[in-house]
């Protein structure tokens, strides 16, 4: 917004030039967000807490989680405040992709909210049922998937980090690929935030490296240099990536373990699907599975232990999603938590290393 209101009066105001730089914007939208998310927090967590919007613990877990009882949740929703309103405060407003990915992670978090909403305050356990949840995320993911599809100047086409002249033209199918992509990233978000600050410490390694990506990818010397599709217009998908991550290490503040609140299914749902439809229109997918490493290893834990029960009766891990399996070996929690950032941040420096390497 103060990229279309301020910028065209630079021929008069000199100074006002500088929202012409995507960058300068960047560090604007990450600021903003730290700083909303930070400060919003305590009456958040307050009102939470005078709503009893409060986390229901199973008993069948690690037993150290029962001591997380009463724990407000749906903290997403203060995610989402910190995505929203500095990406419409910062970003170019005229700008298509920064509407798709932000009515998308909106659309996802209204899921998360309505499950969140069904188990926290109407005390139903079941919440929303795992199909409609999926059914939601099709739809939404599909809608995203076809406008961008139709849109003019937005490349079918599959690319491989390493193997840059490779691209595999997925022409229709590219519709039910990049739901797969959102959807999947979405889930699997979801799986790993079991544990305080899991599933966020490895989404700010996964967007601040997108946010990389997506700034490369929309300048156009910068990309012709480094020999990755040029996307016009995905240079603003920086300051989206900036706000996701500026307001989940806002979040972190009162996340951190031992958690003062949970984000819920409105803010897992909804940064998954955001790093998703990100990694879609910057032709970074395949990037996606690299980079969000831990999210695919938690989503993998939880498949092979239901295969593996199906099929022999005997567990491969002791609890899935594979945090747990390592609690249950005696791991303290802080430990997990950050031996788990460690390998996200390799994960992200060998994700920003392909940018060279072919
Ligand atoms: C959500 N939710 C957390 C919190 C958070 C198929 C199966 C593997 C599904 C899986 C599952 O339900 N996963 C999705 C995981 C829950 O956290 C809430 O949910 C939100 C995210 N959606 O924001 O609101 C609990 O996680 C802990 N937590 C923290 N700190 C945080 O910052 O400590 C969360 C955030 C919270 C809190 O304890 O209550 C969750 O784990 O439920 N199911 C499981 O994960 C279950 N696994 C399982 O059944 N494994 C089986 C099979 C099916 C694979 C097996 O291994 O044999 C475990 N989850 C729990 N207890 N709670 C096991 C038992």
């Amino acid at each position: 917004m103060l990229y279309n209101l301020l910028y065209p009066l630079h021929p008069q105001f000199s100074a006002l030039n500088v929202f012409k730089y995507i960058t300068f914007r960047t560090f604007g939208a990450a600021i903003t967000s730290v700083l909303l998310c930070m400060l919003i927090g305590p009456t958040f967590i307050r009102y939470m807490q005078k709503k009893q919007m409060k986390q229901v613990i199973r008993d069948d877990g690690p037993q150290s989680h029962l001591s997380k009882k009463g724990t407000p949740t749906m903290g997403g929703a203060l995610i989402l405040a910190g995505i929203t309103l500095p990406t419409l405060l910062w970003a170019d407003l005229s700008n298509q992709y920064i509407w798709i990915v932000l009515l998308l992670t909106l659309a996802y978090g209204g899921i998360g909210f309505v499950d969140d909403y069904r188990k926290v305050i109407k005390k139903n356990p079941k919440g929303l049922s795992g199909k409609a949840k999926l059914f939601w995320q099709i739809l939404f993911s599909g809608i995203a998937a076809y406008v961008l599809y139709k849109s003019e100047g937005v490349s079918t086409e599959l690319h491989f980090p390493f193997f840059k002249d490779l691209a595999l033209d997925l022409g229709i199918l590219f519709i039910p690929f990049a739901i797969l992509v959102i959807t999947g990233s979405s889930n699997a978000v979801n799986l790993t935030d079991g544990l305080d600050g899991l599933a966020v410490g490895p989404t700010i390694t996964t967007s601040v490296s997108f946010l990389i990506l997506a700034y490369c990818a929309g300048h156009s010397e910068i990309s012709r240099y480094l020999t990755i599709p040029h996307i016009p217009g995905a240079g603003e998908l920086a300051i989206f990536m900036a706000t996701v991550a500026a307001s989940c290490l806002g979040f972190l503040w009162y996340n951190t373990y031992p958690a003062q609140v949970f984000m819920g299914d409105v803010g897992s749902l909804a940064l998954g699907g955001a790093l998703g439809i990100v990694a879609v229109i910057t032709k970074n997918e395949v990037l996606l599975a690299i980079c969000g490493g831990i999210f695919v290893i938690e989503a993998l834990s939880v498949m092979i232990q239901v295969a593996s029960f199906k099929m022999t009766g005997k567990r491969v891990f002791k609890m899935a999603p594979i945090h747990h399996h390592f609690e249950l070996k005696g791991w303290p929690e802080p430990k997990v938590i950050v031996r788990f950032w460690i390998i996200s941040i390799l994960l992200a420096l060998v994700t920003l290393s392909t940018l060279k390497l072919r």
